[in-house]
This record gives structure tokens, C-alpha cells and sequence, in this order.
């Protein structure tokens, strides 16, 4: 059955408006996710890059076995799994999300097409409002509306979710980037580095989040007054840099 998917994917793939498009999937143990976010990935997907952190369950074999390549980073972490990926990654376009099945894969066109439309260079694919009431407690829409808040006044520019995980980008924009966040705050360092970018267009979006399967990796205090300190320490960083 696995097989079938295989050929599926490889056999349907073909070049989106002339554009190369290139999905990165960080995974550390997200064997059922996987299969579901691999499963609905469209046909027009040039290539799919699973970046794996020595996971100990399934999802190597599974993410293979549906066409993706699949990478092994030793060492650990989100912001490190991402920038292996984008090292190896050829489309024009890159678009990212969780292995956890939380963001929908079938938003990729609609992404896509905005991304065109509105000739942006970096798009984030916003997860509010929030509809799924199981998707995100009080507490994380909270954590998040305040590290938002954070970028928003510290970078100039309102960001309605600077912790999303799905973003749609060119790829020829990660040359002007200075990517250091081997973690969490990886996310919200690339949209400052967009934001920040000479000539790149940021916009942002709205998608429809879903409860993630499988167990959550994300440690809510430590990575939230991580993400906080991040935001501040990069944005004085940077003055300082000038
Ligand atoms: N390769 C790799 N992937 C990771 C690592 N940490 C998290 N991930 C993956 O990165 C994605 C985001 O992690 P999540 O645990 O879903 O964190 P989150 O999306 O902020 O939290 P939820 O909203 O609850 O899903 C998932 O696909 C994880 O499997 C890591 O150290 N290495
Ligand atoms: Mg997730």
C-alpha cells in the first residue's frame, strides 16, 4: 500500500507556474504524522525533503516509503533539522510545515497562488483565528499573542503569528539570511530575517491549524521565555551590528 503512495507521488510530480517546489518537513518521531502530512501532499510538489533527528519509532521508513527523502541529522534540534534541510533543498520555492499533521497540507496551493499574487518573497501561513477548539489551549494562544506582540513592536512591523511553522519562501532569499538558532527560535528567526531583508516582500496569511498527532516536542515555558529573550537579544543584537 505504502508502495503504490510511492509511485503516486513520484509519477504525478510536475513543475508548478515553471517554479520548482521544494517541501521541508523537520520530523523527531512523528510516525503517524507523517504518513497523513505525506499521504495529501499535492502532485505539482517537485521534491520532499523529511529531516530526521535520529527518531526511534517508524517515521525514517515511513517518509521514505512515501517518496520523501529522508535526512539524518545527529544532532538534535528544529532550527538545525531546517537549515540541513534548506542545504539540500533545490526548488525555487520552499515551503515548510510540522511532520504532526497540525497544518494542512492542502493549503499549499492556496498559499502558493497568494504568494504569487501578492509577489511576496517570504509568506507565513498564519494559524489565527484559531477554529479547531482542540488545536491550541488558552495558555499556548496566550504564550503566542504575546511573543507576537513582542516581534511586532520590536521589528516595526505587525506579525499576527510569529511562531508559525509554515512558511513559503524563494529559496534565493536564504543567501542575505543570517540563520544562528539551532532550536525552537528558529521560527521566528527567519521571519525577522524577512522582515530585516533588503528587497524581500514579507506577507502573512491565515490557514486553518489542527490538533497535532502524536506527542508533542515543544517544552511551552522554556521555549516561550526562550522565543521572548531570542526576540529581544537578536533585535539589539542587530543594532549593535550596524
Ligand atoms: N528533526 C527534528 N525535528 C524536530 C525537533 N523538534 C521538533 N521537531 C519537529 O518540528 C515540528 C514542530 O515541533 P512540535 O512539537 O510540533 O512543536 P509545535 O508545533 O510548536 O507544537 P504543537 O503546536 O503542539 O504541535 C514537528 O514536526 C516535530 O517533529 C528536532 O529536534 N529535530
Ligand atoms: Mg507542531
Amino acid at each position: 500500500m505504502l508502495d503504490s503512495s510511492r509511485d503516486r507521488v513520484r509519477a504525478s510530480s510536475q513543475v508548478y507556474k515553471e517554479l520548482r517546489i521544494t517541501v521541508v518537513i523537520p520530523c523527531l518521531n512523528e510516525e503517524q504524522g507523517i504518513e497523513k502530512v505525506l499521504r495529501r501532499m499535492p502532485a505539482f510538489v517537485d521534491e520532499t525533503i523529511v529531516v530526521d533527528n535520529n527518531s526511534t519509532d517508524r517515521t525514517a521508513e515511513v517518509a521514505s516509503s512515501l517518496g520523501a527523502i529522508v535526512i539524518r541529522e545527529d544532532v538534535r534540534g528544529y532550527g538545525r533539522s531546517y537549515k540541513r534541510g534548506f542545504s539540500i533543498a533545490t526548488g525555487d520555492i520552499i515551503i515548510t510545515l510540522d511532520g504532526d499533521h497540525s497544518y494542512p497540507p492542502d493549503a499549499i496551493s492556496y498559499l502558493l497562488e497568494a504568494f504569487l499574487h501578492l509577489e511576496a518573497d517570504f509568506l507565513n501561513a498564519s494559524r489565527f483565528p484559531v477554529r479547531d477548539r482542540h488545536a491550541m489551549s488558552f495558555k499556548h494562544k496566550l504564550g503566542n499573542l504575546i511573543l507576537s506582540l513582542a516581534m511586532s513592536i520590536l521589528y516595526f512591523r505587525w506579525v499576527r503569528d510569529s511562531q508559525s511553522g509554515m512558511w513559503v519562501f524563494r529559496r534565493s532569499i536564504l543567501d542575505q539570511m543570517s540563520l544562528e538558532s539551532d532550536g525552537m527560535a528558529f521560527s521566528e528567526e527567519i521571519k525577522i530575517e524577512a522582515l530585516m531583508h533588503p528587497t524581500a516582500r514579507f506577507e502573512e496569511i491565515s490557514i486553518l491549524y489542527s490538533s497535532r498527532l502524536g506527542e508533542i516536542k515543544l517544552n511551552p515555558w522554556r521555549d516561550g521565555l526562550y522565543n521572548l529573550w531570542f526576540l529581544v537579544r537578536k533585535r539589539f543584537a542587530r543594532r549593535s551590528a550596524r
